[in-house]
């Protein structure tokens, strides 16, 4: 196990809250003196040395020449804390100079001051969380929709760690029995590993392994946004149908054709699910170099997106689905438009699941947010299978899937039990590096570097 150990495990601190001022603010000391350091600033009714874990005490924060304030202070004791160190968690008013001066007072008195996600890397190197789960407090922190926060969680309560150690284990089982027979190499009859056994068992795995690589992109979607495209031919209310879904005057609108020349851009957050809408040039025939070049990135969002809202003026509908790539794997919702233009009949139709008739210019787009919101839902859902939504878990992944498949053509193939062994240690080292079992001080580096401070 190549693991980093922290050389000394310093004392440190920061500021848990964000920065600014605010009703309180939360300073928080990890480490071996963590306890001690806080007790020469704090008066209160006894010394925080004799306090018990996982209580609070009220005092106040004083050095020689002055009290700084008045606080709440939390103990928590090792093994027993999110770092696994003693935690002192010191809960003072929130005024920018009360905070950077109990900093600076820590510092003082010997302690360092934090660096970006030093706290849950300390949490992980002390084995109280692993990898996926200290990549997870941070997902946790940046997620702004519900579906995003309920992935975070999910994978902080150990989602990914849990199915990822069942795969390990019973592949460590038969690598393990298939390295022995290496030592009796001399017998060459002798097969401990049942090899359709381990067939069967290297199937299974790549099969569960292809599903989480799957669901990246169901993970990708929900922390990137769900890219829809708003298609269609000049002047067909494109840009207006976007204003409408954002509600504001995101894109300019006006009824000259190829106003629209560049793609336009922005999110939305319907249901807990984040969109990512995407108005783009009209389709047409046109000399005009610059509105050619955004027809160009028009086809080029139309392929990237998942979803495409084909729009159509209602009083002369012009289908340009032909004139796009493959749109097969799309999701593609039919939207006519202008329908105030034609007559009454027509506006009272709502449409079906095939096609809906609305007026974007009179901003009421709710039959096609509800399509959407269906759309998401069925499938977006990530209750009952575990999501991947971390690129550098989805490419281990794809490692590991590419060393299962080695094992099974080398069973097909009757190769000899090193070489098996070699590509099930393969698999077995892609699949430790997701969890962190097998992992380098470059990528802690690079995964706690980009932690918030006090975090
Ligand atoms: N009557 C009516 N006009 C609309 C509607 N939506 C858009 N328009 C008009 O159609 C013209 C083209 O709209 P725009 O959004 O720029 O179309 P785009 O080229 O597809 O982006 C503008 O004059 C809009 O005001 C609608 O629902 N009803
Ligand atoms: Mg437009």
């Amino acid at each position: 196990m190549a693991m980093a150990k922290i050389e000394e495990m310093s004392t440190i601190c920061a500021i848990s809250t964000p920065y600014g001022s605010g009703g309180i603010a939360v300073v928080r000391v990890s480490g071996e003196s963590a306890i001690q350091i806080v007790d020469t600033l704090f008066h209160g009714r006894k010394s925080l040395t004799e306090a018990k874990a996982y209580t609070v005490h009220y005092g106040e924060i004083v050095n020689e020449q002055e009290i700084l304030d008045q606080v709440l202070v939390s103990v928590f004791r090792a093994p027993h804390s999110f770092t696994g160190e003693d935690v002192v968690e010191i809960a003072c008013h929130g005024s920018m100079y009360i905070q950077q001066t109990l900093l600076q007072w820590l510092v003082d008195a010997g302690c360092q001051l934090a660096k970006a996600g030093e706290f849950t890397q300390r949490a992980f190197l002390n084995g109280k969380m692993d990898l996926t789960e200290a990549e997870a407090v941070a997902d946790l922190i940046a997620a702004q929709t519900k579906a995003e926060k309920d992935l975070a969680l999910s994978q902080l309560r150990g989602g990914i760690s849990n199915e990822l150690a069942m795969l390990r284990e019973r592949l460590l089982t038969f690598t393990s029995l298939v390295e022995l027979e290496l030592d009796f190499a001399d017998h060459e009859e002798l097969e401990f590993a049942d090899r359709s056994e381990l067939f069967a068992l290297a199937q299974e795995i790549d099969t569960t392994i292809g599903n989480l690589v799957r669901s990246f992109k169901t993970g990708n979607a929900i922390k990137q946004g769900i890219p829809v495209a708003i298609i269609g031919a000049p002047n067909v209310g494109k840009s207006t149908l976007l204003n409408a879904l954002l509600g504001e005057e995101r894109a300019i609108v006006s009824d000259i054709q190829g106003t629209t020349r560049d793609t336009v851009e922005d999110t939305l957050v319907l249901d807990g699910m984040l969109f990512r809408f995407i108005d783009t040039a009209g389709l047409r025939q046109t000399d005009d170099t610059i509105e050619n070049l955004g027809i160009e990135r028009s086809r080029q969002a139309a392929q990237k997106a998942v979803v495409l809202i084909h729009l159509q003026d209602a009083t002369q509908p012009v289908n340009i689905l032909a004139e796009l790539d493959d749109t097969s794997e799309k999701k593609i919702i039919q939207v006519y438009n202008k329908v105030d233009l034609l007559g009454k009949e027509a506006m009272r139709r709502e449409g079906d699941e095939a096609r809906i008739y609305l007026s974007a210019k009179s901003g009421n787009v709710e039959v096609l947010k509800q399509q959407l919101i269906n759309f998401a839902r069925e499938q977006y859902d990530t209750r009952n299978a575990v999501t991947i939504s971390n690129t550098r878990h989805y490419e281990a992944l794809v490692r590991a899937q590419d060393a299962i498949q080695r094992v099974q053509d080398g069973l097909q193939m009757q190769i000899s039990g090193e070489f098996l062994s070699m590509d099930l240690q393969d698999c077995l080292s892609a699949l430790g590096e997701i969890t962190g079992q097998i992992t380098s001080q470059e990528v802690l580096n690079n995964i706690f570097g980009k932690f918030c401070i006090g975090k």
